[in-house]
């Protein structure tokens, strides 16, 4: 028997990541580096270029990449981080396989997956293919969320197949296909640089996506005015021109007022709004009695100051409006997509140099991986899992009966719920932690416990994966080829830096070896990232989503190739809808009727505070891989709750207070941060943290009934002073230190 690699020791024996990093044998220091790979930061939408610097087949630090076009050699702390991943102590080694009673135990390869296929197989036998359920994330590649598609519904034959992008940009997804058909940001970040106004609602783009205010500095600098709509005043928005403090899930009254106002006064788009768009009339009614005085009551924000919004906005030449998460974590995250874009469609500023609007794509592949058939309602391309020629033409594409093709199947909050009715009892995970990252964690780890069997592939032990059965060491971005699509909807290239350390493997073997074993094989014959990507053009051709027309070589010496791109001699799109042919059924883009209505869960005397989520700069997502490395962890240790001055004073609560914060799920305890920055009605903590850390433990499981996606950024809760006072900054700084 094998014996333990350090880190699986290591990990087994505390359940906590480890931040001394042993000084490692053969650490090169600054010795000329065997190899430099040009290639993209693994985190954020932004896939920002970056150099890996390799010696020994190991990533021993990086260099900017000053050549490529979005970020020239700009990194965030993050970014220049990275690369400290690659020789953690904590890699998963070996497959590791749960012994009751004891924690886990390494096995071999052959083992593993003949456990797995026999779990697999079992649990379907009797319950049917739809109780083994998947789910997947878009950290991974487009050939890994291609093949994650075409995996679960060939070989795992399960209609259950979800991903972590459901928490993440799908109501713009849903949003953009509506009004566009088609769901990609319209204009590279180059036209930021000369629009007269830019609008950000509900992003922290300084810290989510810093190399992106380098383009909004850009406007700001050629004299474009800035408006920023979030409840707190975030480092962008302290350099806007205009602050909107929303009160958190009010946002399409604001919307719904400011396109009011562009009707009373005429700041619209005839021409536009005639030719290329349909629905404007049922817009227009909707917003019909949407005064400044109705927003202000609803809103929170000074009408004057909607009103000076919509005076810069409407009758401008030029804009950008970017949104994220804070206005799509929403049960009505579509509803306030939809009042943007109408703001948008009636101003016509759209499909020219300098005239944009996009979501800002969160996730490394949150682009890609949203394209290729990861979602439990799609195909290849962006295709319709429920429409029948799409059926067909990926059916065809796949070599198999459109019959033996599974139907829609449910999302990843739904699939949770659905394991803790009893219904699917087998889990596949890949990439995607969770527990920590889902709303009501507490129904999550329930559901998890009554699971018959649960596998997972990560290179960190994550969380969630300490509930399952079975681990299988997967691998890094860097270890392996492949492709992703920034948010800006470029497709370029990954590099592969190194080999997966260890008995580690990368992912997309794992992948075709479950495939092979459950009889699959045939369907899976790939043997280079590139034969994947090849079948995917094939299989996008025709799409909205087209990538057929970008090869390996394409995008190499174009540092990236912008989708659509329908045939080789294209040059791709970056910039959409300079012919005004939009993607909906009619050729127009669509206005939508949006009438306001309050978030899910409001609050009331027992629960009279706002609680809304989000992110730090230092941390990314559920924190598995950035909560690992020792500088970021000291930039930002621990949540902390962030709360108004007078909301503090009137509760009697203290800086760095331990605050219980309670919710109808649950409650936990966060050490209060005293700042003027936040609305007085509302708290903000960071949901990076697992645990009692974990700020899910609060969040509620509302969904937006299109989108479903989770109203991660507005409940009600109480605050309780606990009278505890939690160490000094400085001495939590000092424990997390490596
Ligand atoms: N450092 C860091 N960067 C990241 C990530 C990370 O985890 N860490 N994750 C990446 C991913 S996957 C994503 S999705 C993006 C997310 O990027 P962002 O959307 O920028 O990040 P969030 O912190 O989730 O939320 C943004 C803002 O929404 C505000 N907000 C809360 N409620 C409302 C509301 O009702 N209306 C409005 N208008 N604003 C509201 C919050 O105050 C917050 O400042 O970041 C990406 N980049
Ligand atoms: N309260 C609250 N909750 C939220 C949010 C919020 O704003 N507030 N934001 C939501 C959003 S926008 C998002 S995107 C989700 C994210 O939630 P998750 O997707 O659960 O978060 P990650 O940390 O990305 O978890 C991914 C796991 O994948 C692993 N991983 C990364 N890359 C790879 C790879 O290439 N191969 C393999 N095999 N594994 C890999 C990591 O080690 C990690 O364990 O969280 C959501 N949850
Ligand atoms: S902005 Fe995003 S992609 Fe760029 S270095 Fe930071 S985390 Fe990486
Ligand atoms: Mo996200």
């Amino acid at each position: 028997m094998a014996t333990l690699p350090v880190s699986a020791e290591k990990l087994i024996a505390s359940f906590g990541p480890s931040l001394n990093f042993p000084p490692q044998e053969g650490f090169p220091g600054r010795d000329e580096p065997d190899d430099v790979i040009k290639t993209h930061c693994c985190f954020c939408g932004m896939q920002c270029g970056i150099k890996l610097l390799v010696k020994n087949n190991r990533v021993v630090g990086f260099e900017p990449w000053e050549e490529f076009p979005f970020n020239e050699g700009r990194l965030c702390p993050k970014g220049v981080q990275r690369y400290l991943q690659n020789n953690h102590p904590d890699r998963l080694m070996e497959p590791l396989a749960r012994v009751e009673g004891t924690g886990f135990r390494p096995i071999a390869w052959d083992t593993a997956f003949d456990q797995l296929t026999a779990n697999i197989q079992r649990i379907q036998a009797q319950h049917g293919p739809d109780a083994f359920a998947m789910l997947s994330g878009v950290s991974l590649s487009n050939e890994k969320s291609y093949l994650v598609g075409k995996f679960a519904r060939i070989a795992l034959k399960t209609k259950n197949l979800d991903y972590n992008g459901r928490l993440c940009m799908v109501s713009a997804g849903a949003g953009n296909k509506k009004a566009f058909g088609l769901d990609r940001a319209s204009n590279t970040y180059a036209d930021l640089a000369h629009a007269e106004v830019v609008v950000i609602c509900g992003s922290n783009v300084s810290e989510t996506f810093p190399t992106l205010t380098h383009w909004i500095w850009q406007a700001r600098d050629n004299g474009a005015k800035l408006i920023v709509v979030d409840p707190r005043l975030t480092p962008i928005a302290r350099t806007a021109d205009l602050h909107l403090p929303v009160r958190p899930g009010r946002d399409s009254a604001l919307y719904g007022a400011i396109l009011h106002q562009m009707i009373k006064h005429d700041w619209l788009d005839h021409e536009f709004i005639a030719n290329h768009t349909s629905g404007f009339e049922e817009a227009k009614q909707a917003v019909a009695d949407y005064d400044l005085e109705w927003a202000e009551r609803i809103t929170g924000i000074a009408k004057e100051k909607i009103l000076l919004a919509a005076q810069w906005w409407g009758p401008a030449k030029t804009s950008f409006l970017l949104h994220a998460r804070g206005i799509e974590h929403h049960s009505k995250g579509v509803e306030n997509v939809l009042a943007c874009i109408n703001l948008v469609l009636a101003s016509g500023r759209l499909g020219k140099p300098y005239c944009g609007y996009a979501t800002i794509t969160g996730q490394g592949n949150g682009q890609g991986g949203r394209e290729h058939g990861h979602k439990c309602d799609q195909l290849p391309g962006n295709r319709d899992i429920e429409n029948p020629e799409h059926r067909k033409y990926i059916s065809e594409v796949w070599g198999i009966e459109e019959k033996d093709l599974p139907g829609k199947g449910l999302t990843a909050y739904e699939i949770i719920e659905a394991i803790d009715r009893g219904e699917i009892k087998g889990l596949l995970s890949i990439c995607f932690n969770p527990l920590v990252s889902l709303p009501n964690n507490n129904l999550v780890r329930r559901a998890l416990d009554k699971l018959e069997y649960y596998v997972c592939i990560d290179f960190f032990l994550n969380e969630t994966a300490r509930h399952a059965d079975l681990v299988l060491p997967g691998s890094l971005q860097e270890e392996e080829e492949g492709t992703v699509t920034t948010a800006e909807g470029r497709v370029v290239r990954i590099r592969k830096a190194v080999n997966p350390p260890g008995n580690a493997r990368s992912d997309t073997s794992i992948l075709l070896e479950i495939a092979r074993r459950l009889g699959a094989g045939k369907h899976f014959d790939f043997n280079s990232a590139e034969e994947i990507f090849n079948e995917l053009r094939v299989a996008s051709k025709g799409g909205t989503a087209d990538y057929f027309g970008i090869t390996y070589q394409k995008i190499e010496d174009h540092m990236g190739i912008f989708w659509p791109c329908p045939s080789e001699d294209h040059p791709g799109t970056p910039r959409l809808w300079e012919d005004r042919k939009f993607k909906t059924p009619d050729g127009r883009a669509h206005f939508h009727g949006v009438p306001y209505r309050d978030p899910a869960e409001i609050t009331d005397p027992e629960y009279p505070v706002i609680l809304t989520t989000g992110r730090v700069v230092s941390q990314y997502l559920s924190g598995t891989q950035t909560r690992r490395i020792g500088k970021l962890v000291n930039q930002y240790p621990e949540p902390l709750l962030e709360i108004h001055p007078g909301l503090a004073a009137s509760l009697g609560i203290r800086q760095r207070e331990l605050v219980r914060v309670v919710t109808r799920r649950g409650e936990a305890e966060f050490p209060a941060q005293i700042v003027e920055t936040i609305r007085e009605d509302t708290v903000f903590v960071p949901y990076h943290w697992p645990g009692r850390k974990s700020a899910n433990q609060l969040t509620s499981g509302h969904l937006d009934p299109v989108s479903k996606i989770p109203e991660f950024k507005v409940c009600a809760c109480r605050l309780v002073p606990t009278g505890k006072q939690a160490p000094a900054w400085e001495e939590t700084k000092a424990y997390a230190s490596p």
